[in-house]
C-alpha cells in the first residue's frame, strides 16, 4: 500500500488549518498570511481533495459587495485550476469582539440575529460552491459564571437557530446538512453541547432531527478525558457521523490541534481502524494546528504528515484485521460473540430457560479469562510494525 495520498483518499484541510499564523494567548503571529489561493495550490500537490473555510477565512470581515465578488472569484478558479472540492464550509461566530458572549445563545438579541443572518449569507455560499455538510462548532455558546447564562433559555435559542437553519436549507432547495461540532471548553470557561452524546441529545429535539448530525474533533473528546473511538462509533451507531475532524491531544489540557497522530496514537490507531471498518464515507477532514515553531515549509510538512500518519495507520489497522492471529485472538476473546442477540428467544424463551439462571454455573463462568491482553498486544505490535 502506498502512503502518496490520493484525491480517492478523501482528506481535506481547513483553509485556516495551514494558514494559521502562529498567533496564541501569549504570542504574537510567527508566520505570514497565506493566500487561500496559495493553500488550495499546495495542498492539492500534496495529494488533498477537499479544502474547507469559515466565512472570514475567505473574504475578510467587513468586505464589501465588490471585494467580497473577487475574493470568491480567484478561489474558484484554484479550485478549478486544481480539482480541489469545498466538501463542508462553516462560520465564524467567534473571532469579532461582537461575539464575547456567544452568536446563537448570545444574551443580547441583537448579536444573535446577525449570527443567523451572518450564517445564512455563507449557506449561500457554502451551497453555491457545492459542499454538502455545514459545520457548526459554537465557539463562544457558554459561559464562565452561573447566573450570566440562563442554560435552558440558551438552549431555546440554539435550537431556535439551527431549526431556522434547516428551515432554510430546506426552502432553498440546498442538498445540505449541518454537523455540529461539540467541545467541553476554551475559548470559554464552559461551552455548550460540550460532547458528542450532548449534541446527539440536542438533535433529537429538533424540527427535522434528518438534516442535523456531528462533527466530532478528536482533541475536543479527549480535552474531556472521554475515549474518541467510543464517542465516534456512537455517533456511527446513530447515523450521525456526518464528519469529522481529525487533529491530535495529549490528554486534557488547553486545545492543542497537534498534527493527526500526535498525542495519543494508540486511540489514533484504533480511531482509523474503526472508520476503514465501519463504513464512513465522508472527508478525513484534518483539523489542527501547524506548530508555531514552523516556517512554512513546517506548515507543508506537517499536513502532508497528517495524511500520511492516516494511511500508515490505515496500512497498520488491515493488518491487524487481516492476520490469522489476530481472528484467532478475537474468538478467544469472545468478540464475536457480541454480535449475538442476547434474547433471539424473546422474553418468554429467556424466562423459561432454566439454563440462563437456574442451573447457571455463575462461578464457572466467573473464572473464564477474556484474553484480552494478548488481542490488545497482537494490536501493538501491529502498530509498532513488529508483525
Ligand atoms: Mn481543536
Amino acid at each position: 500500500m502506498s502512503c502518496q495520498p490520493v484525491p480517492e483518499d478523501k482528506f481535506s484541510f481547513g483553509l485556516w488549518t495551514v494558514g494559521w499564523q502562529g498567533r496564541d494567548p501569549f504570542g504574537d503571529a510567527t508566520r505570514r498570511p497565506l493566500d487561500p489561493v496559495e493553500s488550495v495550490h499546495r495542498l492539492a500537490e500534496l495529494g488533498a481533495y477537499g479544502i474547507t473555510f469559515h466565512d472570514d477565512d475567505l473574504i475578510p470581515f467587513g468586505s464589501g459587495d465588490i471585494a467580497r465578488e473577487a475574493a470568491v472569484k480567484r478561489f474558484r478558479q484554484a479550485l478549478d485550476a486544481t480539482g480541489l472540492t469545498v466538501p463542508m464550509a462553516t462560520t465564524n461566530l467567534f473571532t469579532h469582539p461582537v461575539f464575547k458572549d456567544g452568536a446563537f445563545t448570545a444574551n443580547d438579541r441583537d448579536v444573535r440575529r446577525y449570527a443567523l443572518r451572518k450564517t445564512l449569507r455563507n449557506i449561500d455560499l457554502a451551497a453555491e460552491l457545492g459542499a454538502r455538510t455545514y459545520v457548526a462548532w459554537g465557539g463562544r455558546e457558554g459561559a464562565e459564571s452561573g447566573a450570566a447564562k440562563d442554560v435552558r433559555a440558551a438552549l431555546d435559542r440554539m435550537r431556535e437557530a439551527f431549526d431556522l437553519l434547516g428551515q432554510y436549507v430546506v426552502e432553498q432547495g440546498y442538498d445540505l446538512r449541518f454537523a455540529i461540532e461539540p467541545k467541553p471548553n476554551e475559548p470559554r470557561g464552559d461551552i455548550l453541547l460540550p460532547t458528542v452524546g450532548h449534541a446527539l441529545a440536542f438533535i433529537g429535539q429538533l424540527e427535522r432531527p434528518e438534516l442535523y448530525g456531528v462533527n466530532p474533533e478528536v482533541g475536543h473528546e479527549q480535552m474531556a478525558g472521554l475515549n474518541v473511538p467510543h464517542g465516534i462509533a456512537q455517533a456511527l451507531w446513530a447515523g450521525k457521523l456526518f464528519h469529522i475532524d481529525l487533529n491530535g491531544q495529549s490528554g486534557a489540557k488547553y486545545d492543542q490541534d497537534l498534527r493527526f497522530g500526535a498525542g495519543d496514537l494508540r486511540a489514533a490507531f484504533w480511531l482509523v481502524d474503526l472508520l476503514e471498518t465501519a463504513g464512513y464515507e465522508g472527508p478525513r477532514h484534518f483539523d489542527f494546528k501547524p506548530a508555531r515553531t514552523e516556517d512554512l515549509d513546517g506548515v507543508w510538512a506537517s499536513a502532508a504528515g497528517c495524511m500520511r500518519t492516516y494511511l500508515l495507520l490505515k496500512e497498520r489497522a488491515a493488518a491487524f484485521r487481516a492476520d490469522p492471529a489476530v481472528q484467532e485472538a478475537l474468538r478467544a476473546s469472545r468478540v464475536d460473540e457480541l454480535a449475538r442477540p442476547t434474547a433471539e428467544d424473546g422474553l418468554a424463551g429467556l424466562l423459561a430457560d432454566r439454563t440462563a439462571y437456574e442451573s447457571f454455573d455463575v462461578e464457572a463462568a466467573a473464572t473464564r479469562g477474556m484474553a484480552f491482553e494478548q488481542l490488545d498486544q497482537l494490536a501493538m505490535d501491529h502498530l509498532l510494525r513488529a508483525r
